[in-house]
């Protein structure tokens, strides 16, 4: 018998695992939870997707995604926590109970299936006339792809990849969000650094939004901040990754997620970037998953709560 009290969210699992777990979620809650398949990675591994709703047609929609680099594994057990929270907290916390009484919740747990087994942040695909493989899938976007903050090197961390969007994970989420055409609210999930952050990455001008999304975000840090005392900071892209060395020490950032959902009219898109610092960067202790996703509900859920309500 299946179940997810057999589940652990304390542990790190294999994509198997957690491909199981959706199912269990989905037969433990079936008029809410409901799993969708939006394409397919390089390797032809399914890209799946929880649908979190209450019923109306085409409702005002919330879109989260974790693993994008799939070597950040507390972001992909972040997310199987989430999905598992919002399931059990619907009619019962009446935020929750809002937010999917009117919007629906999409969340891509493993959003890059490919390079997930290993400690790998690109895509898998294979890049003619080099011998390294991949793309990054937080610069392949047609959001100012081709600047200076990514490269045109196959063999590079931050390879932008031959054309924008010319990988199929990143493809299949540009292609979900502009089908859906009612997304009001993106977060996109990467780790490590503990920051908040909001377009531009591949510009310094400020979004005509940015004192509206300095606040949400402000508020946000201060709500996960009263948890455990975790400390995040904030900013627009190009403003902020710069402050911390890691991982990439640049502030351009071009061809980015949220970039590109912003551009394409989701006015509240933020990349979250989770535990810690970088005493255990990538390889975050698994006694520290609860504690982090537990933390990163607040701003979550507060986040969710202004969309709704704005
Ligand atoms: N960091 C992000 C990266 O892709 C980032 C930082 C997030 C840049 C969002 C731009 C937009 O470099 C990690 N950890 O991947
Ligand atoms: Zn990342």
């Amino acid at each position: 018998e299946r179940s997810t009290s057999t589940f652990d969210f304390a542990s790190y699992h294999t994509i198997d695992e957690i491909y199981d777990w959706m199912d269990t979620l989905v037969a433990d809650h079936p008029s809410l939870v409901s799993k969708l398949q939006i394409g397919q990675s390089y390797e032809n591994r399914s890209l799946y997707v929880l649908k979190l709703s209450t019923g109306g047609s085409n409702r005002s929609a919330i879109w989260l995604d974790t693993g994008i680099h799939p070597r950040e594994w507390i972001t992909q057990a972040t997310g199987a926590w989430t999905a598992n929270k919002i399931a059990e907290e619907y009619g019962q916390d009446p935020s929750v109970t809002a937010v999917l009484d009117n919007m629906d919740i999409f969340l891509e747990i493993i959003a890059n299936p490919d390079g997930f087994n290993r400690m790998w942040r690109k895509t898998r695909s294979i890049n003619a006339g080099s011998h390294c493989i991949g793309v990054d899938p937080n610069r392949n976007w047609d959001a100012g792809f081709g600047g200076s903050g990514s490269s045109s090197n196959p063999c590079s961390e931050t390879y932008r990849g031959p054309y924008p969007h010319s990988e199929r994970e990143v493809k299949a989420i540009a292609d979900f969000i502009l089908g859906h055409g009612n997304v009001k609210l993106v977060i996109s999930i990467h780790s490590y650094s503990q920051m908040l952050l909001y377009p531009y990455g591949y510009k310094t001008a400020p979004t005509p939004d940015h004192q509206e999304l300095n606040e949400v975000a402000k508020k946000a840090v201060s709500d996960l901040a009263a948890v455990y005392g975790t400390k995040y900071t904030y900013g627009s892209i190009v403003d902020t990754i710069c402050k911390c060395p890691f991982p990439i020490p640049q502030h351009l950032a071009d061809g980015t997620t949220i970039d590109w959902t912003y551009d394409h009219g989701v006015k509240y898109s933020f990349t979250l970037e989770l535990r810690d610092m970088g005493c255990y960067g990538f390889i975050l202790p698994s006694t520290q998953i609860i504690p982090t996703a537990t933390e990163t509900w607040a701003a979550l859920l507060d986040i969710m709560v202004y969309v709704l309500e704005h």
